[in-house]
């Protein structure tokens, strides 16, 4: 039978193949293309899977090749990664300007990873119902100038109070399959619930000390929209380690500078300091937004200390 991963606890997973679910495991080792993963089979993999004697179990035999992947640095084990999920259609990064506050930083490592992977990303900022001030709105007021120009669509939600929120959201992600990623706190799986409340997550207040998330959920989970498609729920992430991106390469990942790329100078200019680059000519011009190029210039050094 064939029948795609729903959730990984470790050494058993949640498979769903047509209507039923069915538990099953690994059976002996995963031989997989140069990766050094701490998790062989992910939430959204296609296995396939065989009925075990006797029992209501399955275990699982071979790995359908993966159209994409999101994938991270793993968190403890060095040198090793660790693949969030599988088969997406599309990333959304939720977001909310405080209680946890998340930083135009984060947002563009993340849609980093997610251009390298050739995942479409969308933006949702929620919690709207707290936005207050005038700080809050100029942060908002950024997020629209910055990410929609780009491709990014960003909607406005509140995933606690919105009435609408189901009829806002679907066409973005109906029929799709998608997943959840930001902070612990932001309201990933609040957000999930309100679209799909058989889903039934846990939810917990963040922590009044740090105006942080509790790290509530702890593995990814796929549910199904009853109109069509998936939304896979995630822990919150800290930090995005970016991948196997080098140098030269990572201006490819900022679709504003990516149109401008041919024409720089050398053709391995980094964008920083040589002679006839374009990129640092469209940044002084305008066309690039000098917060974008700051988040560039961060990632390319902080790999720069990593290799
Ligand atoms: N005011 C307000 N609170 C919200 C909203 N959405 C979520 N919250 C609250 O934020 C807190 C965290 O929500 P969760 O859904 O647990 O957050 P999460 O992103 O799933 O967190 P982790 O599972 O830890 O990654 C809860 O107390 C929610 O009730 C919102 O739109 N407005
Ligand atoms: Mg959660
Ligand atoms: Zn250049």
């Amino acid at each position: 039978m064939k029948g795609r991963v729903i959730k990984s606890t470790g050494s058993w997973y949640l498979v769903k193949v047509e209507e039923l679910v069915i538990s099953a495991r690994l059976k002996g080792k995963f031989k997989q293309e140069d990766l050094k993963l701490t998790n062989p089979i992910a939430v959204g993999d296609w296995v396939e899977l065989e009925k075990e004697e006797g029992q209501e179990t399955a275990v699982i035999q071979d790995i359908l090749p993966r159209e994409n992947y999101v994938i991270r640095k793993s968190t403890r084990k060095q040198h090793f990664s660790h693949i969030i999920a599988s088969n997406l259609d599309q990333a959304i990064l939720v977001i909310t300007m405080k209680k946890p506050r998340t930083s135009l930083g984060f947002i563009d490592r993340f849609l980093v990873s997610t251009e390298s992977f050739g995942i479409p990303a969308i933006l949702v900022v929620n919690k709207m119902d707290q936005l207050e001030g005038e700080d809050e709105t100029s942060w908002l007021q950024d997020i629209h100038e910055i990410y929609e120009p780009l491709g990014y669509p960003v909607l406005e939600v509140s995933a606690l109070k919105d009435q609408d929120l189901k009829s806002k959201f679907l066409p973005y992600i109906h029929g799709k399959s998608s997943l959840i990623s930001g902070h612990s706190g932001v309201g990933k799986s609040t957000l999930l619930n309100a679209l799909i409340p058989e889903a039934k997550q846990d939810t917990k207040e963040i922590s009044g000390y740090s105006a942080k998330g509790v790290h509530t959920t702890t593995f990814a989970e796929m549910f199904f929209l009853p109109e069509g498609g998936d939304l896979i729920d995630t822990p919150g992430i800290k930090e995005f380690g970016i991948l196997d991106v080098e140098e030269f390469e990572l201006s490819h990942y900022f679709p504003e500078m990516r149109q401008f790329l041919g024409e720089c100078k050398y053709n391995n200019c980094t964008h920083v300091n040589e002679p006839g680059c374009v990129v640092v000519q469209k940044l002084e011009e305008g066309y690039i937004h000098p917060y974008r190029y700051q988040s560039y210039l961060n990632i390319l050094h902080e790999e720069d200390s990593h290799r």
